[in-house]
Parts: C-alpha cells; sequence; structure tokens
C-alpha cells in the first residue's frame, strides 16, 4: 500500500513536469500549464480534452509546413494526423505514414510534413492532431487548429537539440539494420532506444531498462 502510494506520488509529480508541448503551429491550449491541469489532460483522446478553437488558428502551407515540439520523455513513438475541416474529430489523414520514433528530449523541428492530398482549397480549416505514445500502447494528445493558406510563411527559427533523433522504419530499413561494429550508424542504433529493429544487446537491455521505468510511472 505504501509503495503504491509512493507510485502515484512519483507519477503526479512528474505529471506536470513530463508529456509534450506543442510550439508550432500553436497548440489549442498550453495542456502543460498548472493552471489547466484541472481542465485538461494529454491522455485524453482526441485533443487532451481541449475544445476546437481553444487557441488561435495558425495559417498554415498548403502543401505541408512544418512543426516544432518540445519533448520531455527519453523517446517516444510520434504520429502526426490532420483532419480536415473545422471542429473534426476524425484524425484521418497520417501526416507520419512511416512509424517514427524519437530519441532524446528538447526540441524537435520537422521543416515540412508533406500533405498527402491533391487539392487543399485556399482558406480550408483543419486540425493537426500530435500524439506521443510510449512502448505500452498507451498515447498522449495535443492539437492545433490551422488554415490552409497560400504563401503562409511556416516554421521559423527553429533548431532541433542536440542528441535529439528521429528515425522511420524506412530509415532503418535504408540504412541497414544490423548495428555495424565501428560506423556512425552503430552508433546511432545503439543510441535509439526503441530499437525498432535493433538486435543489438544494448538496445535490447535498454528497452529493458526503459520498460522499467515506464512501469513505475517514472517520466509518464
Ligand atoms: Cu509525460
Amino acid at each position: 500500500m505504501a509503495f503504491k502510494s509512493l507510485l502515484l506520488g512519483l507519477a503526479a509529480v512528474q505529471s506536470v513536469t513530463a508529456h509534450f508541448g506543442v510550439v508550432y503551429p500553436e497548440w489549442r491550449a498550453d495542456t502543460l500549464a498548472a493552471e489547466n491541469e484541472d481542465k485538461y489532460s494529454q491522455w485524453n483522446y482526441p485533443c487532451g480534452g481541449v475544445p476546437y478553437k481553444a487557441g488561435n488558428i495558425t495559417n498554415w502551407p498548403i502543401g505541408g509546413g512544418g512543426v516544432e515540439l518540445d519533448l520531455h520523455h527519453p523517446w517516444t513513438y510520434l504520429f502526426i494526423n490532420l483532419g480536415l475541416g473545422a471542429n473534426t474529430t476524425n484524425f484521418n489523414i497520417s501526416l507520419t505514414p512511416e512509424l517514427t520514433n524519437v530519441t532524446g528530449k528538447g526540441t524537435l523541428c520537422i521543416d515540412k510534413l508533406p500533405v498527402p492530398l491533391d487539392s487543399i482549397a485556399d482558406g480550408t480549416l483543419a486540425s493537426i492532431q500530435f500524439v506521443t505514445s510510449g512502448e505500452s500502447g498507451s498515447a498522449l494528445y495535443n492539437c492545433a487548429d490551422i488554415r490552409f493558406t497560400k504563401n503562409a510563411t511556416g516554421l521559423s527559427n527553429c533548431s532541433t537539440s542536440d542528441g535529439l533523433v528521429m528515425h522511420t522504419i524506412k530509415d532503418e530499413q535504408q540504412n541497414g539494420t544490423q548495428p555495424s561494429q565501428d560506423g556512425a550508424s552503430g552508433t546511432e542504433d545503439k543510441k535509439n532506444a526503441a530499437g525498432i529493429l535493433g538486435t543489438d544487446k544494448t538496445v535490447l537491455a535498454t528497452v529493458v531498462g526503459l520498460a522499467v521505468a515506464f512501469s513505475l510511472g517514472l517520466g509518464i
């Protein structure tokens, strides 16, 4: 019982300091802010409990724009989805069609997420859903509302934090799935905690370690 309340205590402490933030396009609401703690929860599908237009609508390029995230967990799977229309709850267009793993904490900049649609009319309203998930499959959600706009400026002044690496399954397949003995890609594979296709024992040990940390409520 005492152990359980210790774990719950740890989880509560982590709840404000961890999770993730959306810097660009501007999120509906700061779901990390202490004053929003009772209103919103990033655990809630599809948008952390934040209603449409709770914040500003950002003009975003028609062919696809950039995003900037603030990641607080040691690693995460990342899914970015698009829902067309005002106040949609149907985020059925994937902007990250390859399974994506981000290792490291800090600022993640993606310069351009192509939108896989042939024609979007200027002024079309939409929302972008950001989902992060650990190995357990439970996920965190945030949304940002956008307006597809010709000549929208997009992301600027964003630089990805040192040590933060984004991988997709496709990258892993193209760069070789066998960690090399001395090559740079081998080093990178060992750092890649999710180790999607990694067979390396270091990777496995890291994943097990993280699984233990997650099961204890750390970093959640
Ligand atoms: Cu968290």
